[in-house]
């Protein structure tokens, strides 16, 4: 494959609700896109799950589109003929910044499949036509807690419930939503890093109400913290922000601290780095899922075909495209009356953006100059 054009797009989607974590309130979700085309007018889409701000990781949008346009756009360039994953092997050369990695993998990924005529899922190794979905829910009033559960539990069908919680708000809708709907609805947290170790005994009052995981309770560095916690408590431990690759999440599993394995491919550095890390945990027996970061549709339905792989047995941050959006970019991804959603079987990702929609969405486009000596190579070929 040789590109001939390199588009990087800025996009802003007001959220239907703000969504809101121990660490940040979201109002509008941001995203940087990644639009490619082959010599053979193939076009392919990535999307950067870097946030505007750095408060989740350290690399920001800012941070992701300097590395794309100054380093990772230039190299594919350069290659004589690329491919996903060659991509990932040069990029081994750049330090850090997985998110900006991710969303030119998947970019490359989409189109490379698509000239192949393969889907995503099928490449990945997908043994699933549907996946279960999974929704997670912000921290909010305790007035709203019961109504907005309610609506994902038993109108949209949802599979699993994850509540953002917080010192204060942990415990409480805990016991809130396990009096309500029952102690068969599989439910979990996450704490995005908002706890100290000194606060497990606190946290050890979980216990008594059989979560299925508890994410990311202490800061994302700290491990021995995990390690140490996890023999506290019986709810079992899942890390996110501080597995940015495989070798992270051997680590975090040998020293004790992950019990599961949040799986999201933007922050891992890609789909093949994500399906490298679903093996490894599936050779250690350590639960995997799909982690969300409020992709749009074109993230989301990518996640979808991840999703379908064997040894992702618990259910993912899945949720419908309306469960952020009015109007999401591509066709919706949508939850059926069983609580799955169905895996794209297309090529590539399955699913373009509809035109007028992300027109809708754009706020700004930076064509990436291709430089005319590789331009006039790929002609002559
Ligand atoms: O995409 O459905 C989604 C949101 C899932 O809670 C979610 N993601 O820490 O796991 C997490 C958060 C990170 C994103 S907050 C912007
Ligand atoms: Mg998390």
């Amino acid at each position: 494959m040789r590109l001939t054009e390199v588009e990087l797009r800025r996009v802003r989607l007001p959220l239907v609700t703000p969504f809101r974590t121990s660490r940040y309130t979201e109002d509008w979700k941001h995203a940087l896109l990644v639009r490619l085309r082959t010599e053979e007018g193939v076009v392919g889409w990535g999307e950067c799950v870097a946030m505007e701000v750095d408060v989740y990781s350290p690399e920001t949008i800012d941070d992701a589109v300097k590395m794309l346009r100054g380093t990772l756009i230039p190299m594919v360039l350069e290659m004589e003929s690329v491919t996903a994953e060659g991509a990932k092997e040069a990029f081994t050369r750049a330090e850090g910044h997985p998110m900006a990695k991710a969303a030119l993998e998947m970019a490359l990924l989409d189109a490379q499949l698509r000239l192949d005529h393969r889907s995503l899922a099928e490449y990945l190794g997908a043994k699933r036509t549907r996946v279960e979905a999974g929704v997670s829910v912000g921290i909010m009033p305790e007035k709203d807690l019961i109504d907005t559960v309610r609506r994902y539990l038993v109108e949209e069908r949802y599979r699993r419930i994850k509540l953002k919680i917080e010192p204060g708000w942990d415990v409480e809708p805990v016991r809130l939503v396990r009096d309500t709907f029952g102690s068969r609805v599989p439910l979990q947290v996450d704490g995005n890093g908002a706890y100290k170790l000194d606060d497990a005994q606190h946290l050890a009052e979980l216990d008594r109400y059989d979560l299925l995981m508890i994410e990311q309770p202490l800061a994302a560095d700290d491990l021995d913290g995990h390690a140490k916690l996890a023999r506290e408590l019986t709810t079992p431990i899942c890390l996110d922000e501080p597995i940015t690759c495989t070798a992270d999440a051997i680590e975090a599993i040998d020293r004790g601290a992950a019990a599961i394995i949040n799986i999201k491919p933007g922050r891992v550095g890609g789909y093949l780095e994500a399906r490298e890390i679903h093996r490894v945990c599936a050779e250690r027996d350590v639960p995997v899922w799909v982690g969300g970061m409020v992709e749009t549709g074109l993230g989301r339905w990518a996640n979808v075909a991840l999703a379908a792989l064997p040894h992702f047995t618990l259910v993912g941050d899945l949720s419908a495209s309306e469960r952020f959006f009015t109007r999401d970019i591509t066709p919706p991804v949508v939850v059926d009356r069983d609580g799955y959603i169905q895996v794209p079987d297309k090529p590539g990702i399955g699913v373009e953006p509809d035109p007028a929609a992300l027109d809708e969405a754009t706020e700004d486009v930076d064509q990436i100059d291709v430089p005319a000596r590789v331009l006039a190579t790929g002609h002559s070929r």
